[in-house]
């Protein structure tokens, strides 16, 4: 093996590709692996030469610890034919080959006919979203009105034309005696624009707003009602303030363009209560959504869903979060760990430390084989500050031990009297994450990237 050449990539690099190693080595002389391009935490493509006198049939790629261990395996949809003397590119899918820890790995590669070629050792991150770093000139979203819950979407494609064209979108919460649902857009995440109104469309009591993407478009939940039979491209849930120990304390609508929202209703209870309305439940009232999960190859059975949704549950003090499930996102069933026919918390307070008594209002992004969870946290309340926790399946949550990520006594004033609501996107293979800050009576949107 040869040593490798890349330096410790740069985790705030806005590049798609950090990290790359251009020497190869081989085992037999018909195949070379030429480089292998990763980024921090994964890698994303290996070029491969073939050097012999016939073509070649990729196959298969493995990501390889140092003691010859595969610790990922990658199968082309189709082996990719190699004539002589060409170099070939295999764009690795997103987040396939990813590390367990961090380390020197390299990358082998074999081919139908039995030829094995092997890269270069290389330095992988394993993925870890427990260490952020602010943004030195927080926040970046400070409008004259209150702007805190944001639900943040990135597409690279601008949004295609359904709406405001921009990279970035902010769902988020306002409240002047009345709580709002506003939008802002931005290319860049940092500087953002306003609409100088709220969305229209919603419960006149809006907030917490957790908002999906669809960029090839639906037909509509209620299809008859949709204006001038548009297709939607967005979904949104959120909390209905006033209905706070009913299942209608979320509710769903449908956009074309995330600003003008249709078919609004209440969701409604499935098999396992969601919400219950019961006391002493965990789950007698909730304050709403937090995140939704999109599936669309989903069975519709177990806990595999086409529409999986973290959302808030209080008996009147503490709140937890808890999951349900949907096939058309308005009917919901909640997870029951134990079958007791009772939708059960899969997120609760610690019971001692920073978040002793409440989390609630989170992201989960599925990575890899992995979930991911940003959480909000408290003993007095949810807004006291953010924790980090993993799961294999994104029921069963392990929080981190160097929690909190942030907290509201980290000495920055433009968040000391409250941190907490954590948006975070994946941004071409790094992370991005937005986060409200409370001072005095001021709300506001700050901005992080991982350490
Ligand atoms: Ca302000
Ligand atoms: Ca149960």
């Amino acid at each position: 093996m040869s040593s490798p050449l890349q330096d410790q990539p740069s985790p705030t690099s806005s590049s798609t590709i950090s990290s790359e190693t251009t020497t190869s080595s081989s085992i037999l002389p018909i195949i070379l692996v030429e480089s292998v391009k990763s980024r921090n935490y994964d890698v994303v493509g290996v070029y491969v030469r073939n050097v012999g006198a016939s073509s070649v049939n990729i196959d298969r790629v493995y990501l390889m610890s140092p003691d010859g261990a595969a610790v990922g395996i990658y199968v082309l949809s189709s082996p990719l034919s190699i004539p002589p003397g060409q170099l070939a590119n295999i764009a690795v899918e997103p987040w396939y080959l990813m590390v367990p820890k961090s380390g020197n790995y390299y990358v082998k590669v074999t081919t139908t006919e039995g030829g094995v070629a092997v890269s270069s050792t290389f330095y992988l991150k394993k993925l870890y979203l427990g260490d952020w770093v602010e943004y030195s000139k927080n926040p970046v979203f400070d409008p004259d009105i209150r702007a805190y819950y944001p639900c943040v979407i990135y597409d690279a494609n601008s949004f295609s034309g359904h709406g405001e064209s921009a990279k970035y979108k902010m769902w988020f919460n306002s409240y002047n005696n009345i709580y709002t649902i506003w939008l802002a857009y931005s290319n860049d995440g940092i500087t953002w624009n306003l609409y100088n109104s709220p969305v229209s469309g919603l419960s006149s009591s809006a907030g917490h707003p957790w908002v999906l993407y669809f960029p090839g478009g639906f037909s509509g939940k209620n299809n008859g009602n949709n204006p001038s039979s548009a297709t939607m491209y967005y979904r949104i849930w959120y909390w209905d303030t006033t209905k706070l120990y009913t299942v209608e304390a979320i509710r769903y609508a449908e956009s074309p363009d995330g600003l003008n929202w249709y078919n609004d209703q209440p969701l409604q209870n499935g098999v396992v209560p969601i919400i219950t309305g019961t006391d002493s439940d965990w789950n007698k009232g909730s304050y709403g959504p937090t995140c939704v999960l999109y599936n669309p190859s989903a069975s519709n059975s177990g806990t595999n869903w086409m529409f999986m949704m973290y959302y808030d549950g209080t008996p009147g003090n503490n709140e937890s979060i808890g999951i349900g499930f949907s096939s058309d996102g308005v009917t919901w069933t909640g997870y029951d760990k134990n079958g007791d026919g009772k939708a059960d918390p899969v997120l609760t307070g610690s019971g001692s430390g920073w978040d002793k008594n409440y989390v609630y209002s989170c992201t989960v992004l599925k990575i890899g084989s992995t979930y991911h969870m940003l959480y909000s946290g408290g003993v007095e309340s949810t807004n006291e500050g953010i924790g980090y926790a993993t799961s294999s399946d994104g029921l069963t949550w392990t929080k981190d031990p160097n929690n909190p990520v942030f907290h509201k006594s980290d000495g920055l004033a433009w968040r000391n009297i409250r941190t907490y609501n954590p948006a975070v996107v994946e941004v071409e293979g790094t992370f991005k994450m937005w986060f409200t800050g409370v001072s005095g009576s001021n709300y506001a949107i700050g901005y992080a990237t991982p350490e």
